[in-house]
């Protein structure tokens, strides 16, 4: 599957910023099933140049340096203002017309802009998977509704959410429904490979933060598990849509998405994901790299 990824990379930056982005790419490196055609950065988790320096890093570490990588937008500021990750965008879905898929795993600042760039960017791509929305706040913490992705661009997250596609949403309410553990990090930290080595050492601060109560959410490795093996996934077709509250308590923005009875739906929502099977493919996908 020809696949670019939208992201917002933290592994690596040395301080304790989440790293699931630099996971979800070393997952798709060692997935046969993705042709990953390039990566975007987005604002997000780092500062733009940070982001971007860290994916090179990435795919010095995984000897991919050949996959073409981008800046995008540098703050929700940015939204349609053109980049080089929107140039790279719009040029794909030309080059690959209804047969290019795209994981967008931070704020859609990118995807939107391209989108207002280029209006037939929605009609020319085969699918879109985004890490992003919080439907049923886990833990009973309502002021996570708004979430990060969704709340650093409302005004991008609403344009995608209304695009004329099936897009499939995985919220951060379905991830924690998957903890990276001991018994993964064992395995990685075993496997002494080039990228397992760059992996643990990188993850130090995070995974001992999170280890306190058992491990931590790997979010957007979940949502390219989407795409690298569907069947571990249940989904329900809904009507999502962006909805301000004033004066709400809800981090991030004033934003967050809800589901909207009786429309036409257009998203498929993630409501389950087979945990321990994702687990273990997630962990043998990093192994395969070298
Ligand atoms: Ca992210």
């Amino acid at each position: 599957m020809n696949l670019i990824i939208d992201t917002d990379p933290g592994l690596g930056d040395g301080k304790i910023v989440d790293v699931d982005d630099g996971l979800a790419i070393f997952m798709a490196l060692g997935s046969e099933e993705i042709d990953l055609k390039g990566i975007t950065v987005t604002h997000g988790n780092t500062p733009l140049h940070v982001g971007f320096r860290l994916l090179k890093e990435y795919l010095k570490v995984a000897q991919r340096t050949d996959i073409p990588s981008f800046r995008g937008a540098s703050s929700n500021e940015d939204f349609g203002k053109r980049t080089d990750a929107t140039d790279f965008l719009i040029r794909s879905v030309k080059e690959h017309p209804s047969d290019l898929s795209i994981l967008t795993l931070g704020p859609l600042t990118n995807i939107a802009s391209a989108a207002k760039i280029y209006p037939e960017f929605f009609d020319d791509i085969k699918n879109l998977v985004m890490m992003g929305t919080c439907i049923n706040p886990p833990f009973g913490l309502k002021f996570l509704s708004g979430e990060f992705n969704i709340g650093n661009d409302h005004r991008a997250a609403a344009l995608v959410l209304a695009a004329p596609i099936l897009k499939v949403v995985v919220g951060m309410d379905v991830c924690t429904k998957v903890k990276f553990t001991k018994q993964q990090m064992v395995r990685i930290k075993k496997a002494n490979s080039r990228v397992a080595r760059y992996i643990a050492h990188h993850m130090y601060f995070w995974y001992g933060g999170w280890s306190l109560i058992g491990g931590f959410y790997p979010w957007d490795p979940i949502a390219l598990g989407c795409y690298v093996k569907p069947s571990l996934y249940k989904c329900a077709r809904v009507s999502l849509q962006l909805q301000e509250k004033s004066n709400s308590q809800i981090a991030f923005s004033n934003h967050r998405v809800v589901i909207v009875p009786n429309v036409s739906p257009n998203s498929r929502l993630c409501l389950d994901v087979n945990a321990p099977a994702f687990l273990d493919l997630f962990v043998e996908r990093l192994l395969n790299l070298p």
